[in-house]
């Protein structure tokens, strides 16, 4: 209020305050009072100028001539001193006042109240648009506070004793103010009295409708939702929405109804409290077609998720009731999954808009909000290879429960990577489901935040929580959310503040912990039956109508229903999410069973190795120490070698030539951690120029897109696991800085990329580059844990698999997922061409180097890539003791680096002939076939594992038993490495090295095993 008193004392014409600001600027003023773009105040009367009398004299002749000429706060100021003028000179001008310069004149008591006054009422004004949501009625049960609290802001005017807070008093409601630009409760009025502008102020903001908004900075998108929330009667449906909500609501309600009377046991996490849920998808939905989107992936839990899948997506209602029917069998192979997972593709005419649109709802587990960043990815790779680049086709809506969206921290990584030019998806739409309850856990112990939506607050989210049993309230705000994402193409959330009719599944009993809700929650009437009431009173509907509509549904139900008796077998195939078309047989079967091989003819490779040498934009000064490595990299091709950076760039180009996107994802991956690969060079002398050496490689080639992300795993991870889902002629790689950091992205791993095909019969290409090694770096940034993998892997250790057809594609087709540890660039980008070369895609698990990138030993000639070569799934012996096998007395079976540091150690013993070392370059599917030639061909060898991870680590327990499949139990096969430990490496330097000397020397002590006995 200082300031504010500083500026009346100004106006009086005294020192008050010592405002020397407001006196320092009047000279520079010119005559322009209503044209904020000529530097003229836009503001109402406090501003700077108005300490000066002689611009006020002159605003007030300006004034007098036309009121229209000064800004409308002027105007207001001007006709209320004269209204508070003493009796009898109201209406006259008083010029002379003014024109003596003596503003104080005119009443200085009566100025300044009337200007600390109009303050009062724009402060007021923003409370309510700052804190107007904390006494909005959200709660349709009327016992919860939406946000937490029981508070009531004291700013807010509650009572008319508040008005006090602003100085203002109760005789003050009848007198009118000028409103502020920044509101728009006026409608055509610049003017209200204060009971008006309170009374306006509480419909807009509290009621069933509480928006939080002002934390945006930025002033037009503020205005943008003022616009929409504070206009007088905007809020507005026409006879044919209101009948649409209407018969959506009871479709809605019915469903449930329908299940709940059918299957009165059976979990299905019905919608019950927040039927609102499916008019609200549709009217997003509808809204946003017509702004045209044409394509809409969803995310969602369990809650209301067969209810959407009916009613949003228009799953056929037969094929959703013979999930029920426990007989019922499953044609495909795979687990499958239960049936609230369950993902669908649907492409249909909107009816509102008589659009095309393509709905899908992807399948996933059960981790709550998993799924968010793999709907980002998939909705970023459809408007990727839709040139859709600010998202005007292809959009997402991410629905959550409230407990999850602020316990799960998943939620806050997406949100992150919401506005990243690579990531973003240019505005999701999130719906939260918030029953105000998690299970059987209150909000109030849930979380620490007022609203379960607070983490939206990050981005600068718009958030409107609504009460949920207001469906017209509810449609408004689907309405301007799907508006806003159209206009801003950012974020919005919408909080649906409802209630969870029944316990957390059908057979809960929610009673035990939450007695009283659940007897308000009894009583609570239900909100199909509160609409259809009002428009029934309204006369929008006649009762007859409504139970037409009514039955008319529910005999839908019944005739699918019986028809569902027929299904006697449910194809996963049916609930795919992300159809390939054209990849696969009609009948989902890969269209072949082998690989052609992956080599490349040597003027690609010279090709590709010059472009990777140089920097192909002109005038463009790069960084002497990548100079430096880019001569380098000209004198391994020259001499037609190559190091990891060089094969990897082989790979990439050529498939870029071949017309396959490849896009490569994580953290600092552009430089590369290890600054191994410099896919962008950066001009030293101009800022945030870039040069991509790997687009410019051929004229019509493939785009590729390498992106440093934020530091987030899971987010990161399921994002490009999403986006590799959209299309199969594309390479999607994401690189963990360090191996072990996958371990944050778990549940991406283990839930989708595991398991995802066996649970939802969907091919995914994923490639994860994880570099691995024991080199002295302590527990962490040493192993990508290995044995996490392999223990996933599906391949039966018992077994010797039968070697018909192409086993090596074969073996792939029938895996969950392939594992490998090349130790040559060459193999690296074989593999990495194989996986798209083979006609199915299969998440590839790659654990790639550190120290070997600049090895000098762990480099390939060219000849290794050349045409007809292909990947080598086991790399054999081939010094000495290859060609006289029958003399060796011991093979060493290993894979990755350690086998650089097994070839050393051999050849300083001079043991050559005596011990074999044979790589393992694909651990998983395991190489039974090539490996058993090995056993064969060393036939008098002793077989040994060698690992440098720990024995409980690494991939000892996976090799161990398939070796022994191999050699049919009849041989031993012997441990070599680190002993079992807690931790994946030791923090001391000179204990790695002491251990690795001591697992060296076993592998070398040809009597270390002799007379032991397993
Ligand atoms: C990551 C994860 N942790 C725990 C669970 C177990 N769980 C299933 S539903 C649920 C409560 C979810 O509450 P909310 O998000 O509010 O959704 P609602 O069931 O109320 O719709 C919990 C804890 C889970 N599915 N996923
Ligand atoms: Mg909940």
């Amino acid at each position: 209020m200082s300031q504010f008193r500083a500026l009346v004392g100004a106006l009086r014409g005294g020192r008050a305050g010592g405002s020397w600001w407001l006196r320092g600027s009047v000279g520079a003023r010119s005559r322009c009072y209503l044209d904020p773009s000529r530097g003229c105040s836009s503001e109402a009367v406090p501003s700077a100028v108005a300490s000066s009398s002689s611009y006020v004299e002159e605003m007030y002749f300006a004034w007098l001539e036309d009121h229209k000429s000064v800004h409308k706060s002027w105007d207001t100021f001007f006709r209320n001193i004269q209204a508070s003028s003493p009796s009898g000179e109201a209406g006259k001008p008083r010029p002379s006042a003014l024109l003596q310069g003596r503003v104080q004149s005119l009443s200085p008591d009566t100025t300044e109240k009337v200007v600390e006054d109009h303050l009062a009422v724009h402060t007021l004004i923003r409370a309510y648009q700052i804190r107007g949501h904390h006494v909005a009625q959200l709660d349709p049960l009327g016992i919860l506070e939406a946000d937490l609290d029981s508070f009531v802001p004291s700013d807010l005017i509650t009572s008319l004793d508040k008005l006090g807070f602003y100085g203002l008093h109760e005789s003050d409601l009848d007198r009118s103010f000028q409103l502020p630009p920044t509101s728009f409760i006026g409608g055509g009025n610049t003017t209200l009295p204060l009971r008006e502008i309170i009374r306006r102020l509480e419909t807009s903001y509290c009621g069933h409708i509480g928006v939080e908004f002002m934390f945006i900075n930025n002033v037009s998108q503020c205005q943008w939702i003022r616009q929409k929330i504070e206009t007088p009667g905007i809020m507005q449906f026409t006879n044919t929405e209101k009948r649409t909500l209407l018969a959506r609501l009871i479709r809605s309600t019915r469903f449930e109804d329908f299940l709940a009377r059918k299957w009165s046991s059976e979990k299905r996490f019905g919608l019950e409290g927040c039927e609102v849920l499916i008019p609200a998808l549709k009217t997003i939905i509808d809204k946003s077609s017509a702004s045209g989107i044409d394509s809409v992936i969803m995310g969602m839990p369990h809650r209301g998720r067969l209810n959407v899948l009916a009613n949003v997506i228009r799953k056929e209602l037969d094929q959703i009731f013979c999930q029920f029917d426990p007989k019922l069998e499953a044609a495909d192979e795979g687990s499958g999954d239960v049936k609230y997972h369950l993902g669908m593709f649907h492409e249909r005419i909107n009816r509102e808009t008589d659009q095309n649109i393509m709905l899908s709802l992807m399948a996933n587990p059960s981790h709550l909000e998993a799924v968010d960043p793999v709907v980002q990815g998939k909705a970023k790779a459809e408007q990727f290879y839709r040139g859709d680049t600010e998202g005007n086709k292809v959009m997402s809506i991410l629905i959550h429960g409230d407990a999850a969206f602020a316990g799960q921290g998943v939620v806050y990584e997406t949100f992150h990577l919401s506005e990243l030019p690579s990531y973003t998806t240019h505005g999701t739409i999130h719906v939260v489901v918030n029953n105000q309850i998690g299970f059987t856990t209150d909000p109030r112990v849930a979380r620490s935040s007022p609203y379960p939506t607070d983490v939206a607050r990050v981005v600068n989210a718009p958030i409107f929580h609504v009460n949920a049993d207001d469906p017209e309230a509810v449609m408004y705000v689907c309405r301007v959310a799907a508006e806003w994402r159209a206009t801003f193409n950012k974020d919005v959330v919408i909080d649906l503040v409802s209630y969870r009719r029944f316990g957390h599944n059908e057979m809960d009993e929610p009673m035990f912990t939450q007695p009283l809700m659940y007897k308000q929650i009894r009583r609570q009437e239900h909100v199909l039956k509160k609409y259809s009431d009002r428009l029934i009173a309204e006369g929008m509907v006649t009762l007859q109508e409504f139970e037409e509509e009514v039955a008319k549904y529910d005999k839908i139900c019944e005739e699918a229903y019986t028809s569902s008796k027929d299904e006697k077998i449910s194809h996963n195939r049916h609930w795919l999410d992300s159809p390939w078309p054209g990849f696969f047989t009609t009948e989902g079967e890969p269209k072949s069973m082998s690989c052609v091989p992956t080599g490349l003819d040597e003027e690609t490779l010279q090709h590709i190795g010059q472009t990777a040498s140089s920097v192909p934009l002109e005038d463009f000064r790069i960084h002497p120490g990548v100079s430096r490595i880019l001569r380098s990299r000209a004198e391994l091709v020259k001499n037609r070698q190559m190091d990891w950076a060089l094969g990897e760039y082989m790979a990439f180009g050529s498939l870029l030539k071949e017309g396959i996107h490849v896009r490569l994802s994580g953290q600092d991956v552009e430089r590369g951690t290890f600054s191994h690969r410099h896919h962008v060079l950066h001009d030293q002398e101009v800022d945030k120029r870039i040069c991509v050496p790997m687009n410019h490689l051929w004229a019509h080639q493939a785009p590729y897109t390498v992106c440093n992300s934020s530091l987030s795993e899971y987010g990161v991870l399921g994002f490009e696991l999403g986006f590799a889902m959209a299309s199969p002629n594309a390479l999607v790689l994401w690189e963990a800085q360090f191996g072990d950091f996958h371990n944050t992205a778990q549940c991406i791993i283990d839930q989708f990329i595991s398991s995802g095909q066996a649970k939802w019969v969907r091919n995914n290409g994923i490639v994860l580059l994880l570099p691995h090694g024991m080199e002295g770096m302590g527990p962490e940034h040493s192993s990508a844990r290995p044995e996490r993998f392999l223990q996933m892997s599906n391949d039966d250790p018992d077994h010797f698999p039968e070697l018909s057809g192409d086993f090596e594609v074969q073996q792939l087709s029938d895996c969950n997922w392939i594992v490998v540890n090349c130790s040559t660039p060459a193999n690296y980008c074989h593999v990495i061409r194989r996986q798209i070369m083979l006609p199915f895609r299969k998440p590839l698990i790659i654990f790639t180097p550190k120290s070997l990138l600049r090895h000098p030993d762990a480099r390939s000639g060219f000849d290794e890539l050349a045409e007809g070569t292909k990947f080598n799934r086991l790399i054999p012996d081939q010094g000495p003791a290859a060609e006289d096998p029958a003399q060796v007395k011991r093979v060493i079976f290993c894979t990755g680096k350690v086998y650089y540091e097994l070839a050393k150690e051999r050849k300083q013993q001079k043991l050559e002939k005596d011990v074999a070392i044979v790589r393992l370059e694909q651990i998983s599917p395991f190489p039974f076939d090539l490996v058993r030639v090995q056993t064969e061909k060393y036939a008098n060898a002793e077989l040994v594992w060698c690992q440098e991870e720990h024995k409980n680590m690494g991939y000892y327990d996976y090799v161990r038993p398939r070796l022994l499949t191999v050699v049919a139990n009849k041989k031993p096969v012997w441990y070599v490495g680190r002993d079992p430990a807690a931790a994946t490496a030791t923090g001391t330097k000179s204990t790695h090295l002491n251990e690795l000397k001591r697992f060296m020397d076993t592998a070398f002590n040809l009597s270390a095993f002799q007379g032991r006995n397993l």
